[in-house]
């Protein structure tokens, strides 16, 4: 079967063919910020359009609590401001074949999760550090997304109570204080301000400034993989985004989640498929759950 896979995040979006689980005929596009919904519908219509003929079903794995059908924002920031969006009806605008969606990190979280032996790991989950911070969670190897699309957004999960208000509303968000567009709003405060891609250059360089908000950042995501570990007994988390994929983040999360007690302790490691998670965690939650589409 050939997939047309989109995965829709608050920067980029990438689409691709996926046909018996590879990528092919990857494209990327900057995710629209300004008049966020007219641009969405626009920037589907012509990704759809680039593959005309080429594809049997769509599988759509997108930022926002993903329920019917309909993309909701649970930080409209992180969309320009979207804070609904009738996600598979504007792509039904373009294609009769059916149309799956899914949030962007559970679909990840699909796609790492089947490259680990199921009989070793039964509880695990995939973070994402990029615009937000997300995550995809599986319970005794099923993956959560009933009955409302919301598990898993632990991006919102409390990190500091007297830290930044986030784009949910809610103070002191995880995602308020180690996402890109977190690190990319302390940078913006500097004498020489810069993008998160630059803080990372500086933090290597053992620049003091952008070391103390990479490492304010990996230490958030440290204690949120030990609340997750002690919540639900999780023995795998695999780590993906922009951020999380940085060079010399993981090692950080790491070091930050060894110092805790043992039992709050599991494994971390670094995506398997890269930047590609999402694209292959959707086409193949789609293609197991096309039954139920039509
Ligand atoms: P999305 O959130 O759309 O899935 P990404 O995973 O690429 O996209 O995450 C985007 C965030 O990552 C932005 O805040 C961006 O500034 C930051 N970013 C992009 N490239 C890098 C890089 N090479 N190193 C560190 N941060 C990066
Ligand atoms: C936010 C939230 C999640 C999403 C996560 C990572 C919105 C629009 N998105 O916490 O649904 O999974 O960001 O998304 O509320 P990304 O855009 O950083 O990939
Ligand atoms: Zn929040």
């Amino acid at each position: 079967m050939q997939v047309l896979a989109l995965d829709i995040g608050g920067t980029k979006i990438a689409a691709a063919l996926v046909i018996d689980g590879e990528v092919t005929q990857r494209q990327q596009f900057v995710t629209p910020q300004q008049n966020a919904a007219e641009g969405m519908h626009q920037a589907l219509a012509h990704i759809v359009g680039q593959y005309q003929g080429q594809f049997d079903c769509v599988a759509v794995a997108s930022t926002g609590i993903i329920n019917n059908g309909v993309l909701t924002a649970l930080n409209p920031k992180n969309l320009g401001g979207l804070a609904e969006f009738p996600l598979k009806a504007s792509i039904a605008r373009h294609t009769d074949k059916p149309i799956g969606l899914l949030n962007d990190v559970q679909a990840a979280a699909c796609a790492e999760y089947k490259e680990q032996d199921a009989t070793l790991i039964e509880n695990f989950a995939f973070i994402t550090v990029s615009t937000g911070v997300g995550g995809g969670i599986i319970l005794q190897r099923q993956l959560l997304t009933e009955p409302n699309g919301v598990a898993g957004h632990i991006g919102h999960s409390l990190a500091d109570p007297n830290g930044p208000v986030c784009g949910c509303g809610r103070r002191g968000c995880v995602e308020a204080i180690a996402s890109g567009r977190a690190i990319e709003s302390a940078a913006s405060l500097w004498d020489t301000p810069c993008l998160p891609k630059e803080v990372f250059a500086r933090f290597r360089q053992q620049d003091p400034q952008a070391s103390a908000v990479i490492h304010r950042s990996a230490q958030a995501i440290a204690n949120l993989i030990a609340d997750l570990v002690i919540s639900l007994d999780l023995q795998k988390v695999v780590i993906g985004g922009s951020v999380g994929l940085a060079e010399g983040y993981l090692p950080l999360v790491q070091t930050y989640l060894q110092q805790q007690p043992k039992f709050y302790q599991c494994q971390v490691e670094r995506a398997f498929y890269g930047q590609d998670a999402g694209l292959i965690g959707a086409a193949w939650w789609v293609e197991h759950n096309l039954a139920k589409l039509k």
